[in-house]
């Protein structure tokens, strides 16, 4: 299987996130990508390609004009102010509030986020920017007619909805490469999201759609990140009603309870018999995950890869999170080789 990979996601290293009350250090950082290229490279996987550049507009099929010139412009804006620490909003707009966008920075910065998860700092727009293009890239051999790909992207993207950061996301990688196979000729993708998190900003994108199927299994947001989306009666609107298959489970829950979710996601997804599967890939399921609550261990990851494999469908992985930074590499690169394996 081939890697597509960019140096580029180095240039962002947010320094803070608000959690537990504090301002604590990223769990979102560069050692993440560097150890999964490397067990990429120890376990021989394939080889390890650098992303090409499709440019902005297969970006601007998802996301908002608006929201990537704020993206894009963010950092200039802030430093211009005389400023070098990074952005981190601090103002929503929530209930009985109103979402029109202030002319600000730091209003825009609340109008285009929903956490104080995602810094913005200098190299922001670029490693997120090559991050999309490391996603596109993997979508283009897929397109060519490979089984399948990694796209080691580093920022993640499932929490980024259209016009949102959150979540460590800012461009929404798996999204937007589903939306690159559809507008090359593909009628139906389904997006398994694996990752610990409910990927909102992935359900939020297709939720009335039919042409992109949305399934995923997460901690229940009745008690997890991000707890305002993700429940199971969350099944879809319009003409996307039926096409998005919510699967919370407990804190606590291990490959006993995790990989009979996997097979409900993947008997719905054969029926929707799609001509890609994209694979929003967090491996913060693992039980030393140090922000999540599940119990998977580095062996369940390969049983991960053979029953997606089962599936039988071109299939694109897209990194996703995963914070137990010495285990990232193997616990990722572990459901690259059960698929291969099955
Ligand atoms: C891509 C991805 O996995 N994003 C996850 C973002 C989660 N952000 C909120 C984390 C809150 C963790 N709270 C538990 C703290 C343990 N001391
Ligand atoms: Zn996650």
């Amino acid at each position: 299987m081939l890697t597509i990979y960019s140096d580029d996601h180095r240039l962002h290293h947010g320094r803070c996130e608000l959690i537990d009350g504090e301002l604590k250090p990223c769990f979102e950082m560069p050692a993440r990508a560097d150890h999964v290229l490397q067990r990429v490279k120890d376990q021989r996987l394939g080889e390890v390609h650098a992303p090409q550049d499709f440019g902005r507009a297969p970006i601007a099929r998802i996301h908002a004009a608006g929201y990537l010139a704020f993206l894009e412009s963010a950092w200039s804006r802030w430093a211009a102010q005389g400023h070098s620490n990074d952005l981190l909003p601090y103002t929503w707009p929530a209930r009985t509030l109103r979402s029109v966008c202030p002319d600000t920075l730091h209003g825009q910065l609340g109008y285009y986020s929903f956490d104080a998860g995602a810094p913005i700092t200098a190299g922001t727009w670029q490693a997120v920017y090559s991050s999309a293009q490391v996603a596109l890239s993997g979508q283009q051999l897929i397109a060519g007619g490979a089984r399948s790909a990694f796209a080691l992207c580093r920022p993640p993207g499932h929490h980024a909805a259209a016009d949102l950061m959150g979540g460590y996301c800012y461009l929404n990688n798996a999204a937007i490469a589903a939306q690159a196979c559809l507008d090359q000729g593909a009628t139906r993708v389904a997006i398994l999201d694996v990752d610990y998190h409910h990927g909102n900003g992935t359900q939020s994108i297709f939720y009335d759609r039919a042409d992109v199927l949305f399934t995923s299994i997460h901690g229940d947001p009745k008690f997890e990140f991000p707890f305002f989306l993700g429940h199971a009666d969350e099944t879809g609107a319009g003409a996307g009603a039926g096409y998005n298959l919510n699967l919370p489970l407990a804190a606590g829950s291990a490959w006993d309870v995790w990989g009979a979710a996997l097979d409900s996601a993947c008997q719905r997804i054969a029926a929707y018999a799609p001509d890609v599967l994209v694979v929003s890939l967090g491996v913060d399921t693992f039980k030393e995950d140090p922000i999540s609550q599940f119990k998977l261990d580095s062996p369940d990851y390969l049983r991960m890869g053979a029953r997606i494999a089962r599936l039988g469908k071109p299939t694109l992985f897209v990194m996703e999170g995963g914070y137990a930074v010495a285990e990232i590499g193997i616990n990722a690169v572990n459901v690259l080789e059960g698929f291969e394996g099955a």
